[in-house]
This record gives C-alpha cells, sequence and structure tokens, in this order.
C-alpha cells in the first residue's frame, strides 16, 4: 500500500480521536482506522470515554461486521466481548486489513483487554503507527506485533499525533488547563446565549470531565452561571471564583449545587490540586490567566451584533491544532 493512503487513513484516525479530545480523561485521545489491502477505508474507530473499548477495538468491530455481514456485536460497547467475539469469530478476514492509529496499541489489560494482542490474534499485517505509547505500562505493542511477524510502520503523521497527546502526557504529572471562551464573528462575547446548542453539549461534556472550573468574579455577578453539565447529565465541576473580593450572593445557582465544592481565592495556586482544569471569562480572566494556560478552546457562532464586549486589549498568535465545523466552529489553539 502506498504511503498516500496510510496518510489519508491517519488523517480520518485523528480527526476521529480529536471529537473526544479531553472527553477521554484520564486516558488519552486515540483513533484507528481499517484499510483494505487495496488502500479503501473499511472502517473508524475511536476511543470515548475511559473504561470502555479502545479505538482499535471499535475500529475491528466495524471492519468485522462490514466484512462478514455478521451484525451480532455492530453496536456492542463492552471491549470484552467484542475481544471474545472476534477472537472466535473472525475465520481470517483479516489477514488482508491493515490499520492506521494514532497512538501505539495497548500491550497491557488495564480497564480493558490488550488491543495488541488483539491484532495479532487476528492475524493483521500492517499497522501504520503515529507516536510510540508514552504509558510504561501500555507500551510494548508494536514489538509485540512486530515479534509475531506483523510489520509496526512509526512516524506517520508523527508531529499530528504528538499535539493530540499533550494533554495525556501533562495530565499525569501536572494539571492540564484550558481557557474556554464562545464569541461571534464580531469578536462580542457577552450579551446572552451565544454557541449553538450542540457546542453548548459538547461544552458541558467537557465540563462534565473536569475536576476545577475557575471563573472570574465579575462573570459571576453579571451572569450568575450555574457551571454544571445539566446539558449532558453529567456530573458538576469545583469551582474556583478568582477575585479580589470574597463576598458573593450566595442565592447564585453556583452555590447550591450539591456535591460541589467552590472555592472564592485570589491566586491559582489551587489549581495545583487538580488534574483537568476549564477556565472561563473574558478579558480579565484571559490576562490572569496567560501564564497557566496550556490550550485555548474558542467556539465561534456564525453570528453579527447582539453583543458589545470583545477580548479587548489582549494580543495573541495562536497555532491552530484542530478546527471543527459544525454549526459553530471550534478552534483547539495555543499561544505560537
Ligand atoms: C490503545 N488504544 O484507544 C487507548 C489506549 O485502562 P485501559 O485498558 O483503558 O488502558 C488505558 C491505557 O491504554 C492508557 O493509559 C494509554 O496508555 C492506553 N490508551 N491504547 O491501544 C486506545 N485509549
Ligand atoms: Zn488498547
Amino acid at each position: 500500500m502506498n504511503t498516500t493512503a496510510a496518510i489519508h487513513a491517519m488523517t480520518l484516525a485523528l480527526n476521529a480521536a480529536w471529537e473526544y479530545q479531553l472527553l477521554t480523561f484520564p486516558n488519552p485521545a486515540v483513533g484507528a482506522v481499517c484499510l483494505s489491502d487495496n488502500g479503501t477505508v473499511v472502517s473508524v474507530g475511536t476511543h470515548k470515554r475511559a473504561g470502555g473499548p479502545h479505538a482499535e477495538v471499535y475500529a475491528l468491530r466495524d471492519a468485522y461486521t462490514l466484512l462478514s455481514g455478521d451484525t451480532t456485536i455492530a453496536g456492542c460497547d463492552d471491549s470484552h466481548r467484542i475481544h471474545d467475539y472476534l477472537r472466535t469469530r473472525h475465520n481470517g478476514i483479516f489477514h488482508t486489513v491493515s490499520m492506521a492509529v494514532t497512538l501505539e496499541p495497548c500491550s497491557h489489560s488495564g480497564k480493558t483487554p490488550s488491543c495488541a494482542l488483539l491484532i495479532r490474534d487476528l492475524g493483521i499485517k500492517r499497522v501504520y503507527i503515529s507516536v510510540k505509547d508514552p504509558n510504561p505500562a501500555a507500551a510494548g505493542g508494536a514489538s509485540l506485533l512486530s515479534d509475531a511477524g506483523a510489520e509496526c510502520v512509526f512516524g506517520i503523521m508523527e508531529e499530528e499525533g504528538e499535539k493530540l497527546l499533550e494533554p495525556f502526557i501533562r495530565w499525569q504529572k501536572s494539571p492540564f488547563v484550558f481557557f474556554k471562551w464562545a464569541q461571534r464573528l464580531d469578536g462580542t462575547i457577552d450579551n446572552g446565549t451565544i454557541s449553538s446548542q450542540s457546542s453548548r453539549e459538547h461544552m458541558h461534556a467537557l465540563r462534565d470531565r473536569c475536576d476545577l472550573i475557575v471563573i472570574g468574579g465579575n462573570t459571576v455577578r453579571h451572569d450568575r452561571p450555574t457551571l454544571d453539565a445539566r446539558l449532558v447529565d453529567g456530573k458538576a465541576p469545583d469551582v474556583l471564583i478568582y477575585s479580589q473580593m470574597g463576598e458573593f450572593d450566595q442565592s447564585i445557582p453556583l452555590f447550591s449545587v450539591p456535591d460541589r465544592k467552590v472555592y472564592v481565592e485570589s491566586s491559582l495556586e489551587r489549581l495545583k490540586e487538580y488534574s483537568l482544569v476549564m477556565i472561563e471569562g473574558g478579558t480579565s480572566m484571559f490576562q490572569a490567566s496567560q501564564n497557566t494556560c496550556d490550550w485555548y478552546l474558542c467556539y465561534l457562532a456564525p453570528k453579527l451584533g447582539g453583543g458589545l464586549q470583545n477580548m479587548g486589549p489582549i494580543q495573541e498568535d495562536f497555532e491552530v491544532l484542530h478546527a471543527k465545523i459544525t454549526d459553530n466552529i471550534l478552534l483547539w489553539m495555543k499561544k505560537k
């Protein structure tokens, strides 16, 4: 198979993984693609949440369903069941299948069984890999496959694979912190709901995964937010109100969410106790967290008018890590 087909497959795998960026916390975001021997894409899989099937397992499940016509495990989300079923029923159909994966297939049994062992047992002959697994417990899947006679090709879109993995590497040792805001095309960030329903659901899914939200005191006073994850039935993270003045009206909804801690503090030291932190706010919160943020996430709504305030005097050049176009545009960025 030519490199163009491998790059095409890896691009699909990377895009699939970005769909669940941060949502897999504390696991990495991972994507996988199965290809037929002429380079046609057969299936795309992505890891969706920690404890759930790995990306390879979803891709293999869907490839099996398509190639065999057997729909028994078509909608199955139980990784043990998928592994067991594929092992006993594959009937050699994977011998002409190659895979592209954004992360080296895992060698270990964690919450789910080993992907590398499954790939080996299905008789897959070639695996394109973007980056090695930095987690020592799960690494080594490629040598396991090579020892069994499969070809592992490393370094396909390696730079892109490394960017995808940055949060995973960061939250192993210190908090991964991102600043999130929503704006209209004219740059305004105030006055009512800006983002679409699907963007707000995505943002609530992120809140559900975060263990801390940081927000500026003025935003709390003006917007009186709840800062929970109600749109996805998720859990509400703890809240740090970053403010020089300790006094807040306790009837603001965020104070009455059960099982959550709320801190009012004039420093960001508290972040060190957490692993995945979202900062929300406007100009002053952006400035206060300049040296703390790893990434930035902007939801851009295709609207003009309706607001007055923008990000003000901030000057920043960002690198776009990933952009997703839906009814809004999602921009994952980091400072250049
Ligand atoms: C893969 N494919 O899609 C992911 C991998 O507890 P577990 O079983 O979910 O294993 C988690 C570890 O596996 C995680 O720390 C990382 O090293 C690797 N993640 N590996 O082959 C995937 N998400
Ligand atoms: Zn795995």
